[in-house]
């Protein structure tokens, strides 16, 4: 098969591009085809490797207002919510959502996702059901699934056996909740105790770490310090960081020394932590979004993600990316012309490298033949103009497509 005509990741001029038995064979200018070979013109489109969700939780999505709605808009009434909900979970609901939000992912792009599945549920149900959805859905949706303990390791009844158990059920991650722990104590055991765990079973890691405005909050050093001494490093990601953005100058550069030592991932969630964090301010608000410009600037890997898609913490989402990217950067400042232009790497390369999958990943010859096209010539013009996706390609199968919308106007 051979893809004719793209503007591959913002460059200026057009490529052709050829798979055979799904990988990439051969990327260049004016590709011949082949007798036989099937051609399709991608009319001179951005093409981009494929959009990936670095952080939701799949097992709460569509479940806003069920049975009650957030009214506070807090993390922690969000918590309440959850738990109100948590009785009400079969199988079979959560396979009927999760099928559901995995196909408006597809059909804008995305091709990963790494969800989140709380395991404070002696019955570890959602685990259970979704250990069965990564599978099931293997060819078409990658799907990394973290044991997230929702209520605590320390502060949850059998919450460390519970962890264990889910590790041992095919987790691929250790999560923790270092800010939601009863003490400061319980936290820094928590973050122990997960960043063995995987350690000793080969998981890479992905903590809920410091997501309260609390600048005292400190789970990351802790997660950083740990993740350098057991030789983990970038399997180790810190996601939402929120108390981040309210930590001193002076204490930032303490920590950033150790941060770049240890070589962690970051993911901010700028939809939700906007919506979710500084709630108990008064004026100014705190944005509540980690420092992305500044860990972006030190070398450090920040990718973007979602969060929640309609459920107790966050009343919205299509499952699409952009809105992410373009609210990421409005709230973090990140608008030159160069970081508005490279902005799809927060949900593609950089995202790649948090879910540790970057050595099959990217446009490159040899590599799986997976990739999108939109409808823009480059990702500046696709982010302003909220561009479809018309096509989504993964190992050479085609997975999605799109016909852009037609807009008349009449004068
Ligand atoms: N749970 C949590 O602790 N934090 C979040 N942002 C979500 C669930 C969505
Ligand atoms: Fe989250």
């Amino acid at each position: 098969m051979l893809y004719k005509n793209a503007y591959i990741e913002n460059s200026i001029t057009l490529s052709d591009i050829r798979v055979k038995d799904g990988k990439f064979a051969e990327i260049g200018s004016q590709l011949e085809a082949d007798p036989g070979e099937e051609v399709v013109d991608l009319g001179g489109r951005l093409v981009l490797p494929p959009f990936i969700e670095s952080h939701v939780h799949l097992d709460a999505t569509l479940t806003a207002g069920d049975p009650v709605w957030n009214m506070s808009g807090t993390l922690f009434e969000g918590i309440a919510c959850w738990e109100k909900r948590k009785p009400k979970l079969s199988k079979s609901d959560i396979r009927e959502r999760v099928n559901k939000v995995v196909r408006m992912y597809a059909a804008n792009g995305i091709q990963h996702i790494r969800t989140h599945v709380d395991v404070t549920d002696p019955k570890l149900m959602a685990m259970e059901a979704m250990l069965e959805l990564r599978e099931d859905l293997k060819d078409w949706m990658d799907i990394q699934i973290v044991a997230f303990p929702q209520d605590g390791i320390l502060s949850f009844p059998n919450g460390k056996e519970l962890m264990k158990k889910a590790v041992e059920m095919g987790a691929d991650c250790v999560g923790a909740i270092p800010h939601y722990e009863f003490t400061r104590e319980y936290s820094v055991e928590s973050l122990n105790f997960a960043l063995e765990l995987a350690a000793e079973n080969d998981r890479l890691v992905d903590v809920h770490c410091d997501e309260i405005d609390d600048e005292a909050s400190r789970g990351l050093e802790t997660v950083a310090c740990r993740a350098l001494e057991l030789g983990l490093f970038d399997k180790v990601t810190a996601s939402h960081t929120t108390a981040m953005h309210s930590y001193n100058n002076a204490y930032m550069l303490r920590l950033m020394r150790l941060l770049k030592l240890s070589r962690i991932n970051f993911v901010a969630n700028p939809l939700v932590n906007t919506h979710l964090q500084g709630r108990v301010d008064t004026y100014p608000k705190r944005r509540g979004v980690t420092r992305v410009k500044e860990l972006t600037a030190e070398g450090l890997n920040v990718s973007f993600g979602h969060d929640d898609i309609f459920d107790p913490w966050y009343p919205m989402g299509s499952g699409s990316l952009r809105d992410v990217v373009f609210l990421g950067l409005h709230v973090t400042q990140m608008m030159g012309y160069e970081d508005i232009m490279n902005s799809y790497k927060f949900i593609s390369t950089n995202a790649a490298r948090t879910l540790h999958i970057q050595d099959s990943y990217g446009i490159e010859a040899g590599k799986p033949a997976s990739f999108i096209a939109l409808d823009a010539k480059n990702y500046y013009d696709a982010l302003n103009r909220d561009s479809a996706v018309v096509l989504s390609v993964k190992d050479g199968r085609k997975l999605a497509e799109a016909i852009p919308a037609e807009k008349k106007v009449l004068f």
